[in-house]
């Protein structure tokens, strides 16, 4: 990757919020950092005097008004710790809001990677993925978040703050994205070794664009159609991938690793651990743990004529 597209693929921050809730929490750390550089400031300036009538010998100020001064100071900052309190507590407030018909998707945490399910009434309109939401601007959303080994934590600054994954108990967190765009986000809680490379990604896109996207995700997975694409299928399916993965419209049916019918559309492998990209890809097949040093792929063995045919199949897989 060049300098700038891999700054492009880590970039995130709280500082630039296109989210409504993210944007209550930047502007309450507008207010604090504020609030503080004035009194920071002040603080400075008080010090300089204070050092330099000490140096000038200045024994005219009577002890009465230090007195008076630091009361005042005193008090004064309880009345502005008082303020950003009742600032942080409005701020709370606001980003608790739980709206009623809001997508709804199933998000779980696992070691070291984020499997989303978007929930649908009938079972086949589910959508399975990995580390990748997709959600339409202005609309809210709804995340029901489940840990399946140790405690995680769902981040998108860009979008909201934090909230935990932990396992044996739900909770939820309500993003709504105010304009098109890539959020980055990752885990915000250690969770073992490869905790840093669990990123995950929000695709915010328009109501339409989102439609056609959840009917093309629903769709099974693309049939091979070169010859090099029909041997990459027969490796899969040979190959021990299929006791993890599935690939819908396969005969591949795992459950407990990324679901891969639409792989080719995600931006990363590993949850950020590689781009996604043909070599990337054929890399991470035969040494997932050169990539990603103790994740639950194991490096699997494959010649060469096999490899390649079972990238140009997955690569395919849009
Ligand atoms: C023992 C279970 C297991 C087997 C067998 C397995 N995988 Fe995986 N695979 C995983 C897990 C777990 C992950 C997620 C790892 C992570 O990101 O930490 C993964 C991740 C991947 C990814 C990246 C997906 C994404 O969206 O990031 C690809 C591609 C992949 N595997 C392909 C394969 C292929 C091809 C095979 C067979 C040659 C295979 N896997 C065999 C468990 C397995
Ligand atoms: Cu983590």
């Amino acid at each position: 990757m060049t300098f700038f597209a891999h700054l492009a693929f880590v970039h995130q921050s709280a500082l630039d919020p296109a989210g409504e809730h993210a944007r209550a929490i930047a502007r309450l750390w507008d207010v604090f950092l504020g609030i503080t550089t004035v009194i920071y400031v002040l603080v400075m300036i008080a010090l300089v005097v204070g050092l330099l009538r000490k140096r000038e010998g200045d024994a005219s100020r009577n002890p009465r008004s230090t007195y008076v001064i630091v009361s005042i100071a005193g008090g004064l900052t309880v009345v502005i710790l008082f303020g950003l309190l009742i600032a942080s507590i409005f701020t709370g407030r606001a980003i608790a809001e739980r709206p009623k018909n809001a997508i709804g998707i199933t998000l779980r945490g696992k070691q070291w990677w984020w499997q989303v399910e978007y929930e649908a009434a009938h079972p086949s309109n589910r959508i399975l993925s990995a580390n990748e939401l997709t959600i339409p601007v202005g609309v809210p959303v709804t995340l029901h978040l489940h840990s399946s080994d140790v405690i995680h934590s769902f981040w998108v600054p860009g979008l909201h703050g934090k909230r935990d994954l932990i396992p044996g108990h739900d909770g939820s967190i309500t993003l709504l994205a105010e304009k098109p765009g890539v959020y980055r986000g990752q885990c915000a809680e250690f969770c073992g070794v490869q905790h840093a490379k669990m990123a995950l990604w929000v695709n915010a896109v328009s109501p339409s664009d989102y439609a056609r996207w959840a009917d093309a995700e629903r769709t099974p997975a693309r049939a091979p159609q070169t010859e090099a694409e029909i041997a990459g299928q027969q490796v899969f399916l040979r190959a021990p991938c299929p006791l993890c993965h599935a690939i819908r419209g396969t005969d591949a049916s795992g459950s407990t690793a990324p679901d891969l019918t639409h792989l080719a559309t995600r931006r990363s492998l590993g949850a950020g651990a590689l781009p996604n990209t043909r070599e990337a890809l054929g890399g991470w097949i035969v040494d997932a743990q050169r990539a990603k040093p103790g994740c639950q792929m194991p490096s699997i063995n494959l010649r060469p004529d096999e490899l390649s045919a079972l990238v140009d199949y997955l690569g395919s897989l849009r």
